[in-house]
């Protein structure tokens, strides 16, 4: 039984890996993000980042896991529990904030201010990356597909991301920034630049940056404050600040 157990394990494990060096292996039209494309390094709250995004020059954070998840705001370090459920993705949509649970099958409504939970609707999809454009709330749920919401988190409308090779699964954390969604794939270190109407993947980046002492390297972690792109992963020690122009250059690549 435990032998059995271990080859499962083992042969997951190949997989997975295959996996991730077959995608890095595609990656040959990444643009490469290194060290000195990074005009700060910031420090990173302790956290197992799912929701990271900016609001009124405000950096939050939202935290997963099981009987820990919490939120955070970095301008005066205010932290909530919320160990109720397994945070996912959030943002902040019209003054108020919303998030996603991994597989609670609930989504929230919060007090952008208190994180006090006003509001829960339930959500049948697993819950990973949430951003907006201003009007609609936009998921993902670790498939190819990104969900167009309303504020009463029901579907509008939904895109498969796309590369040549066909749809690209693992979508996590999102950013949306001009009719572009900006979106980590889980459990590489891949950027991809989607055409937010189409799902098209316009672009790759490939992240070259490590955070020292991370045994399991996780980036994950996508905001814009309007200027700068800041990138971290879970439980990174640094959140890398980078020029805007290395991601947002749209006349071609490097
Ligand atoms: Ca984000």
């Amino acid at each position: 039984m435990r032998k059995q157990f271990f080859k499962k394990l083992l042969y997951y494990g190949y997989r997975k890996l295959k996996g991730n060096l077959d995608y890095i292996r595609n990656c040959r039209s990444c643009t490469h993000i290194r060290k000195k494309d990074v005009v700060e390094t910031l420090s990173h709250e302790p956290a197992f980042t799912e929701g990271f995004f900016f609001h009124d020059g405000t950096l939050y954070e939202s935290s997963g896991l099981r009987d820990r998840s919490f939120l955070f705001r970095y301008s005066d370090g205010f932290r909530k529990p919320v160990p109720e459920v397994f945070l996912e993705g959030c943002v902040i949509l019209h003054d108020r904030m919303y998030l996603l649970t991994y597989k609670n099958r609930v989504a929230l409504v919060l007090d952008k201010d208190t994180f006090e939970i006003t509001e829960r609707f339930p959500y049948e999809r697993e819950g990973w990356g949430l951003t907006t454009d201003g009007t609609h709330l936009i998921a993902s749920d670790g498939s190819d597909r990104i969900y167009y919401l309303d504020t009463g988190f029901q579907t509008m409308d939904s895109i498969s991301v796309r590369d040549r090779k066909g749809p690209v699964r693992h979508i996590n954390e999102l950013q949306y920034i001009d009719g572009i969604i900006f979106a980590n794939v889980w459990q590489t270190n891949i950027i991809l630049a989607i055409d937010a109407s189409t799902g098209e993947v316009i672009r790759k980046y490939y992240i070259h940056l490590k955070s020292k002492g991370i045994r399991f390297p996780n980036l994950n972690g996508i905001a814009y404050d309007g200027e700068y792109l800041y990138l971290t992963g879970k439980y990174y020690k640094d959140i890398w600040k980078i020029r805007a122009d290395r991601f947002l250059n749209r006349s071609g690549q490097k």
